[in-house]
């Protein structure tokens, strides 16, 4: 018999393992109490799958591992900066390529280079260190993304996309002088890791271009929205991954990158541009702040497994992978009818916790509760991305307040199998199924800077 659909499998076979611990019931409800209902405060020994975040959290190629052995240590000029500028010339074609030790210290450079006093920086949906950033030079970030973003339950493809009207609002109200560069991020991780489209993105450079603002691209996740875009938007199928990432970089003026993502690495990233004398002001500031131009903030080995990485993991093979698993675990979580956004993102699945646990109040921090409770029945670490992670407005000290209230089950690359997204399927299952009996939270502790790493909760009325 033919059979109509083959299954596919991910382009690598198992070299090296890293046993997990399972721990009990009780172990884990004593190990959130004492980590604040926290689940960054977690020791990573209690957690059995962590899918906490897909950040320095792949497992690495045997040719990266070998890279590792190739690492030039010399103080400067190492050969693996120029290997890694090959390569950031090769896939991103960027001119410029500076190092720091991962994004936001790329975020830092630009920010303080390019950002003054009074200005507004509009962009695709915040991210916290890069807006932190932003604020922190004296900017105000604007959110610009289209309506469909902070709707859990639209099925539209490109909810990364920038709303053009409320760009064009944003120019008439406070003038492009007032604009250094919008900032975009490809793969909006805050919204579900929602692509942007390259039309959308064309037509953003086009009014960029015609008011002389520059754009700074957030590219930590670029190949899984050149993937999205290759799948998903008309008349791209025909072109390779790289050519799209080409076609979205020739449209900006400078990208940050976390290489701890797409470039499957465990540290590492840069700021890369393409304007000589904005470059040079880049390589005065790392200097300051991460170590010489030649290396930022990385060992000589780490540049070299980098550059590895930012060739692997543009190939086809990999990437449809890689969205694969995640969109195995969506289509799962969706089969027990649990409420996720849709559609499922790039590097993880979302699950809408007002939906979820809808007899909780958003001052009760209800995607705090839920990845608590679902570390409790199983030990899965994830992540709150709602309020909490919005933190405060600096001016006026409230709750920036968000509309979106989710967890983040982010899946590594290449370190999980499907098993393990079974499992975890069928604990958020479970925790489905008695949803109503889970509590909400207080926060008993706030740090000032990016709250949510830190913060320590407690049950309401216990
Ligand atoms: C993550 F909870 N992301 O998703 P760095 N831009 C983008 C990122 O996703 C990103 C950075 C810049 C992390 C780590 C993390 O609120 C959090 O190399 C789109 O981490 O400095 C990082 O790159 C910053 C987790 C960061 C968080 C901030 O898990």
């Amino acid at each position: 018999m033919k059979r109509e659909r083959r299954s596919w499998a991910e382009p690598w076979k198992i070299k090296m393992v890293e046993p997990l611990q399972v721990t009990t019931r009780e172990e884990r409800t004593k190990a959130i109490e004492e980590a604040g209902y926290n689940t960054f405060l977690l020791r990573s020994d209690d957690v059995y799958i962590d899918l906490l975040t897909d950040s320095g959290t792949s497992a690495m190629s045997d040719r990266q591992w070998s890279g590792l052995m190739m690492g030039d240590e010399s103080y400067a000029g190492s050969r693996n900066f120029f290997h890694l500028q090959d390569a950031v010339r090769d896939v991103y074609g960027y001119g410029h390529t500076i190092p720091t030790h991962q994004g936001r210290a790329a975020e830092h450079i630009i920010s303080q280079l390019l950002i003054k006093e009074g200005d507004v920086v509009p962009g695709n949906m915040y991210f916290t260190t890069t807006r932190l950033h932003q604020e922190m030079a004296g900017g105000k970030f604007i959110d610009i993304i289209v309506d469909e973003a902070n709707d859990p339950e639209s099925e539209f493809p490109f909810k990364g996309n920038i709303c053009l009207e409320k760009l064009n609002r944003v120019i008439n109200e406070y003038g492009a002088d007032r604009i250094p560069y919008l900032s975009i991020a490809t793969s909006v991780n805050m919204c579900g890791g929602q692509p942007i489209s390259l039309e959308n993105f064309q037509q953003v450079a086009a009014i960029a271009k015609q008011h002389g603002i520059k754009i700074v691209h957030d590219m930590t996740r670029c190949v899984e929205n050149a993937y999205m875009i290759k799948m998903r938007e008309p008349g791209q199928q025909d072109k390779s991954i790289v050519e799209i990432i080409r076609e979205i970089c020739d449209l900006t003026d400078a990208a940050t990158m976390s290489s701890k993502k797409d470039h499957l690495v465990n540290i590492g990233g840069f700021l890369a541009v393409n304007d000589d004398e904005l470059a040079e002001l880049a390589r005065n500031m790392v200097v300051v702040f991460e170590g010489l131009h030649t290396y930022g903030g990385m060992a000589g080995r780490d540049m070299e497994a980098l550059a590895i990485g930012i060739h692997e993991c543009s190939h086809f093979d990999h990437i449809a992978a890689r969205v694969g698993q995640v969109l195995y675990l969506g289509e799962r979580l969706q089969e027990f009818g649990v409420p996720v956004v849709r559609p499922i993102g790039t590097h993880g699945v979302f699950l809408d916790a007002r939906r979820f646990l809808a007899h909780i109040p958003q001052d009760q921090f209800p995607a705090q509760a839920l990845a608590a409770e679902l570390y409790v029945d199983s030990g899965v670490r994830a992540m709150e991305r709602g309020i909490v992670s919005a933190g405060r407005n600096h001016e006026t000290g409230e709750h920036h307040g968000s509309k979106l209230e989710l967890v983040r089950l982010t899946i590594p690359r290449r370190v999980y199998t499907q098993a393990h997204m079974d499992v975890v399927a069928e604990s958020i299952e479970e925790v489905w199924e008695m949803r109503d009996q889970v509590k909400g939270l207080e926060m008993i502790h706030e740090p000032k800077h990016l709250r949510f790493f830190q913060a320590r909760f407690r049950p309401v009325n216990k």
